[in-house]
């Protein structure tokens, strides 16, 4: 680091100091990796201050995604968040959201880089990032997670970098920061397959915008992953069986990436395809690249995995720790506009998987509302790679909430996305394939193969009484359509 760089080094409390009440940051961090891990703690004390001081304190918080605790939560704790996008996972942040105290825009991911750069949204004042290496010239390296971060960095006036040794220059080199030209000058994005490296492996900034860097040594406070219970693994067997269906009618081709979405479920998937023999090498596409993707590298599966942040349980990060040198080619992160985006998507013909909370009969999924109303993370980048996968598809376990809630109903309380945009639906008890199918035989085919046995005689009521009485395109009951919601909140089960 040279002398004028050296000089902006700070302890995180300093740092803090400037940012002010107001201030709109753009912080790095997609899913718990790549966070900023310090100076949000000391920026949650300084409101708790000025809160007991009777002054006001908060800020607006754009991030990647989800990030972890260090951030999310103890900015929410001390009430310092009076907005947050695009997607969050923590309890406290949902909490504040559901009560009216923060205010969340859910947004598709692959949105948000361009909003921000051409002023759809408060243009961010502070970016907050978490960096590997930092040079005299403005280069930034940035540590586990692309996110939104270049373009934040590009927009705020003021950058606020933690240097973090925890991986350190090791990670340098795995990074491909690439933002598409303004109109009208766009030019095609140049990535033909998952791997393919278009960008940088920094962002450059203009080094006089850099206020302060406090060096840490802090991993990413990510949690173990459970092995995969019952559900998740027929699930992944029902998709596993499938795919390789579709391969010998010749309606795939060995290259085609996969994404796969966060959670238990999604990570079991690929890792049942990490240790089944004949499970040939892939390539993957994605958001998260979770211990599976590296499961897959151990096992000789992995042709190479492109995503937004490597997100790993404690374990896996000190194997990557181990071996970054040796895995540097087979693992690129993006921003998300670019990992998220929807010609690449298209272009590359990827399958999708991902997890919903609810699936309707007609082929609509809310991923995001529980019972319409309790916002649980948001869509995240379940839209972007839904409708324009090349083959979607949604799972869920059957049933909820030890099978008082089933997850296929009538209709769904909240759309994300719609029945035009899915095409293949997985649970525990089966997989519904309604390509091609018009409501009333995607209805049948999704309560036969994935709702629960208990629920279907109910689901196939409501669809007999629509053919009766409503319309014979969409059997469409008005009055029933969330009759199981109804149900569950006046009686604590969706079961008659
Ligand atoms: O609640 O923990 O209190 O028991 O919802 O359910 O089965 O553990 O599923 O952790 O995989 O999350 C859709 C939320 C699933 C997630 C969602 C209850 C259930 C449990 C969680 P408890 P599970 P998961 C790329 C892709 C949107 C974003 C996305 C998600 C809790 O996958 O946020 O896909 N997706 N991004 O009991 C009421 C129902 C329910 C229900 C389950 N129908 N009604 N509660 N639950 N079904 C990643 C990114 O974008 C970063």
């Amino acid at each position: 680091m040279n002398a004028k760089l050296a000089s902006r080094t700070m302890t995180a409390q300093e740092a803090a100091e400037l940012i002010h009440h107001g201030d709109v940051i753009g912080a790095s961090g997609f899913t718990p990796s790549g966070y900023p891990k310090v100076i949000p703690v000391a920026l949650a004390a300084r409101a708790v201050q000025a809160h007991e001081a009777g002054l006001p304190f908060q800020v607006s918080l754009y991030t990647g995604a989800s990030t972890g605790d260090e951030l999310d939560g103890v900015l929410a704790r001390a009430k310092a968040l009076s907005r947050r996008l695009p997607y969050q996972s923590n309890a406290d942040v949902r909490a504040g959201i559901n009560a009216g105290e923060i205010e969340f825009t859910d947004m598709h991911l692959s949105h948000v880089g361009q909003m921000v750069r051409w002023g759809f949204l408060p243009k961010p004042t502070v970016a907050l990032v978490e960096a590997v290496d930092v040079t005299a010239d403005g280069r930034i390296y940035l540590s586990a997670s692309g996110g939104a971060s270049a373009s934040y960095l590009q927009t705020a006036d003021r950058i606020l970098i933690e240097l973090n040794a925890f991986y350190g220059h090791g990670l340098k080199g795995y990074h491909d920061v690439y933002i598409p030209e303004d109109m009208p000058n766009r030019q095609t994005i140049p990535l033909l397959h998952a791997g393919d490296r278009i960008g940088t492996d920094y962002v450059q900034v203009d080094p006089a915008k850099i206020m302060a860097i406090v060096e840490t040594n802090l991993a990413d406070r990510s949690g173990a992953f459970r092995e995969p219970d019952e559900a998740s693994k027929t699930i992944a067997s029902h998709i596993l069986e499938f795919l390789k269906r579709e391969k010998k009618l010749g309606r795939l081709n060995g290259d085609q990436p996969y994404q796969s979405g966060v959670g238990n479920v999604a990570n079991a998937v690929l890792g049942s395809m990490a240790s089944d023999p004949a499970q040939p090498p892939v390539s993957i596409f994605t958001e998260v690249m979770q211990d599976s993707v590296v499961q897959l590298l151990l096992n000789d599966k992995l042709v190479v995995a492109s995503g937004a942040a490597m997100t790993l349980s404690p374990a896996c990060q000190t194997l990557f720790k181990a071996n970054m040198d040796a895995w540097r080619d087979k693992f690129v992160i993006r921003q998300m506009e670019i990992s998220n985006s929807a010609g690449l998507a298209r272009r590359l013909g990827i399958i999708a998987m991902n997890t919903a909370l609810e699936m309707d009969i007609f082929g609509n999924v809310n991923s995001t509302h529980v019972m319409g109303t309790k916002m649980m993370n948001g869509i995240g980048g379940s839209g972007d790679f839904t409708r324009n996968a090349f083959l979607p598809i949604f799972m869920t376990p059957s049933t909820a909430k030890g099978g008082a809630i089933s997850s296929i109903v009538p209709m769904v309380t909240h759309v994300d996305h719609t029945e035009h945009d899915t095409m293949v639906f997985v649970t525990e008890q089966g997989l519904a394939d309604v390509r091609g199918m018009g409501p009333e035989r995607r209805a049948r085919e999704i309560i036969e193969k994935c709702a629960h046995p208990d629920y279907r005689p109910l689901l196939l009521d409501y669809l007999e009484e629509g053919l009766r009485n409503g319309s014979r395109h969409t059997p469409v009951t008005l009055g029933r359509a969330f009759e199981f919601h109804k149900r569950f909140l006046e009686t604590g089960s969706m079961m008659s």
